[in-house]
């Protein structure tokens, strides 16, 4: 009898042996089922290639965080602004699929789209199923575009041989040239930016990293700031030999323009009798083109552009807009966007703590620019605190 009992006691065990087991292998299996659905999502917010066949593709919708405050369509006078060519396609929608994600699927700001000629159909498709803001597409008036007339050519083509002989980056490019004048002068001047006010560039094959809850454009305007950067380097030289001497020129004639507060000291070491090569790095901007269509700025534009250095050396729009920012805004004006992970060819800014665990970000702290030797930050800190 205790035997048998013992028999009983000994195959229920095993039941419930088998059942714990069979129990333990299913829900293992559907939490790898899980993970490789979750691992397969992941892969399709990141893969560069476009989901072409959904209207509203998964790349577009807001990450699945439940810090993110409800979908509330942006209030500012604001727009996304992107000069691309046709064939920049793939790495336009890489850029267009991370801005979406990490903030513009929540706010819809519209899109604008620029180029020297007409957008294919192919693009403008390709661009429209990645959002489900408006989008708007333009081309570029040739007198804002093209090298004018009044360029002397071969002193032109003198300059770019000689920078092509020192290995400078884009020596021998006329379209860089083209590009880098019409963003320093023309782009805000453009019919389709005319309606709004603030705007944010966006170039293609850039990352963003972390999950943007606040509205830029909101902010830029509530705190009486109007140029806003988040990556500040130094310029090669050999581009803008000639950049200061006319800066300094341009001092010198309207005095007026130069603002009492200003960043003067992020720019040049000694009250401006040099250019260090400071700049922001315009490839982010979220700024106000009012500023580009004031007065002072107009006539420094047009001041520099006289003196054919877009094509003569290769003055980027970089150091053009950040010199003029430094100069005529209060210090105060500017801001950087610290919050704000990006990337851009291998140069990123990622936030350290506590931002970088606040807003979710994904980049490698470690790797970013801003205490590196290329980067102005310190000198901009120092410049705005009086601090290192
Ligand atoms: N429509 C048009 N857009 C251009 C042309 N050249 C450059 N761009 C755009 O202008 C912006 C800056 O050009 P990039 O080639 O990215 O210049 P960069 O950022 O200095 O250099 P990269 O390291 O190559 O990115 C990008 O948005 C380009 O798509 C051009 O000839 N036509
Ligand atoms: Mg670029």
């Amino acid at each position: 009898m205790a035997l048998a009992s013992a028999f009983v006691t000994g195959s229920r065990l095993r039941l419930i042996v088998f059942l714990f087991s069979f129990i333990l292998v299913l829900y293992m299996g559907f939490s790898v089922l899980r993970d490789d659905i979750r691992s397969l999502a992941i892969h399709h917010l990141y893969s560069s290639t476009p989901n072409t066949t959904s209207k509203y593709p998964i790349t577009a919708r807001p990450p699945a965080s439940e810090s993110l405050p409800p979908p509330i369509p942006g209030k500012a006078n604001a727009t996304l602004v992107f000069l691309a060519r046709n064939s920049d396609l793939q790495g336009v929608l890489k850029s267009m699929r991370s801005v979406e994600r990490h903030f513009n699927s929540r706010y819809k700001y519209p899109w604008v789209f620029l180029n020297e000629e007409e957008f294919t159909d192919e693009f403008k498709a390709d661009v429209m199923t990645m959002t489900n803001a408006s989008v708007q597409f333009g081309v570029i008036p040739a007198r804002h575009w093209y090298q004018p007339e009044w360029i002397d050519e071969a002193r032109a083509e003198q300059g770019r041989k000689a920078m092509q002989e020192l290995d400078v980056i884009y020596a021998d490019s006329v379209s860089y040239r083209n590009m880098c004048r019409f963003n320093s002068g023309f782009f805000f001047r453009h019919p389709l930016l005319q309606p709004y006010r603030y705007y944010w560039r966006i170039e293609p094959d850039v990352e963003y990293f972390c999950e943007i809850n606040y509205d830029p454009f909101d902010y830029l305007e509530e705190n009486n700031k109007t140029y806003g950067f988040t990556i500040t380097l130094v310029e090669l030289h050999r581009t803008v030999l000639t950049l200061w001497d006319a800066v300094k020129e341009f001092m010198e004639q309207y005095p007026q323009y130069i603002a009492e507060n200003n960043a003067m000291r992020f720019i040049s070491d000694n009250g401006g009798d040099t250019y260090n090569l400071c700049h922001f790095w315009s490839n982010f901007e979220i700024s106000d083109m009012d500023f580009w269509r004031s007065e002072a700025y107009t006539k420094f534009f047009e001041f520099l552009d006289s003196k054919g250095g877009f094509y003569y050396e290769r003055w980027g729009d970089a150091p053009v807009h950040s010199i003029a920012a430094a100069l005529f805004l209060d210090k105060n004006q500017l801001h950087f966007f610290n919050d704000i992970g990006y990337q851009h060819s291998t140069i990123m800014h990622c936030p350290q703590q506590p931002l970088f665990l606040k807003n979710s970000c994904t980049c490698n702290r470690v790797h970013t620019i801003d205490y590196r030797q290329h980067s102005c930050l310190m000198k901009y800190n120092k410049m705005l605190t009086g601090r290192w």
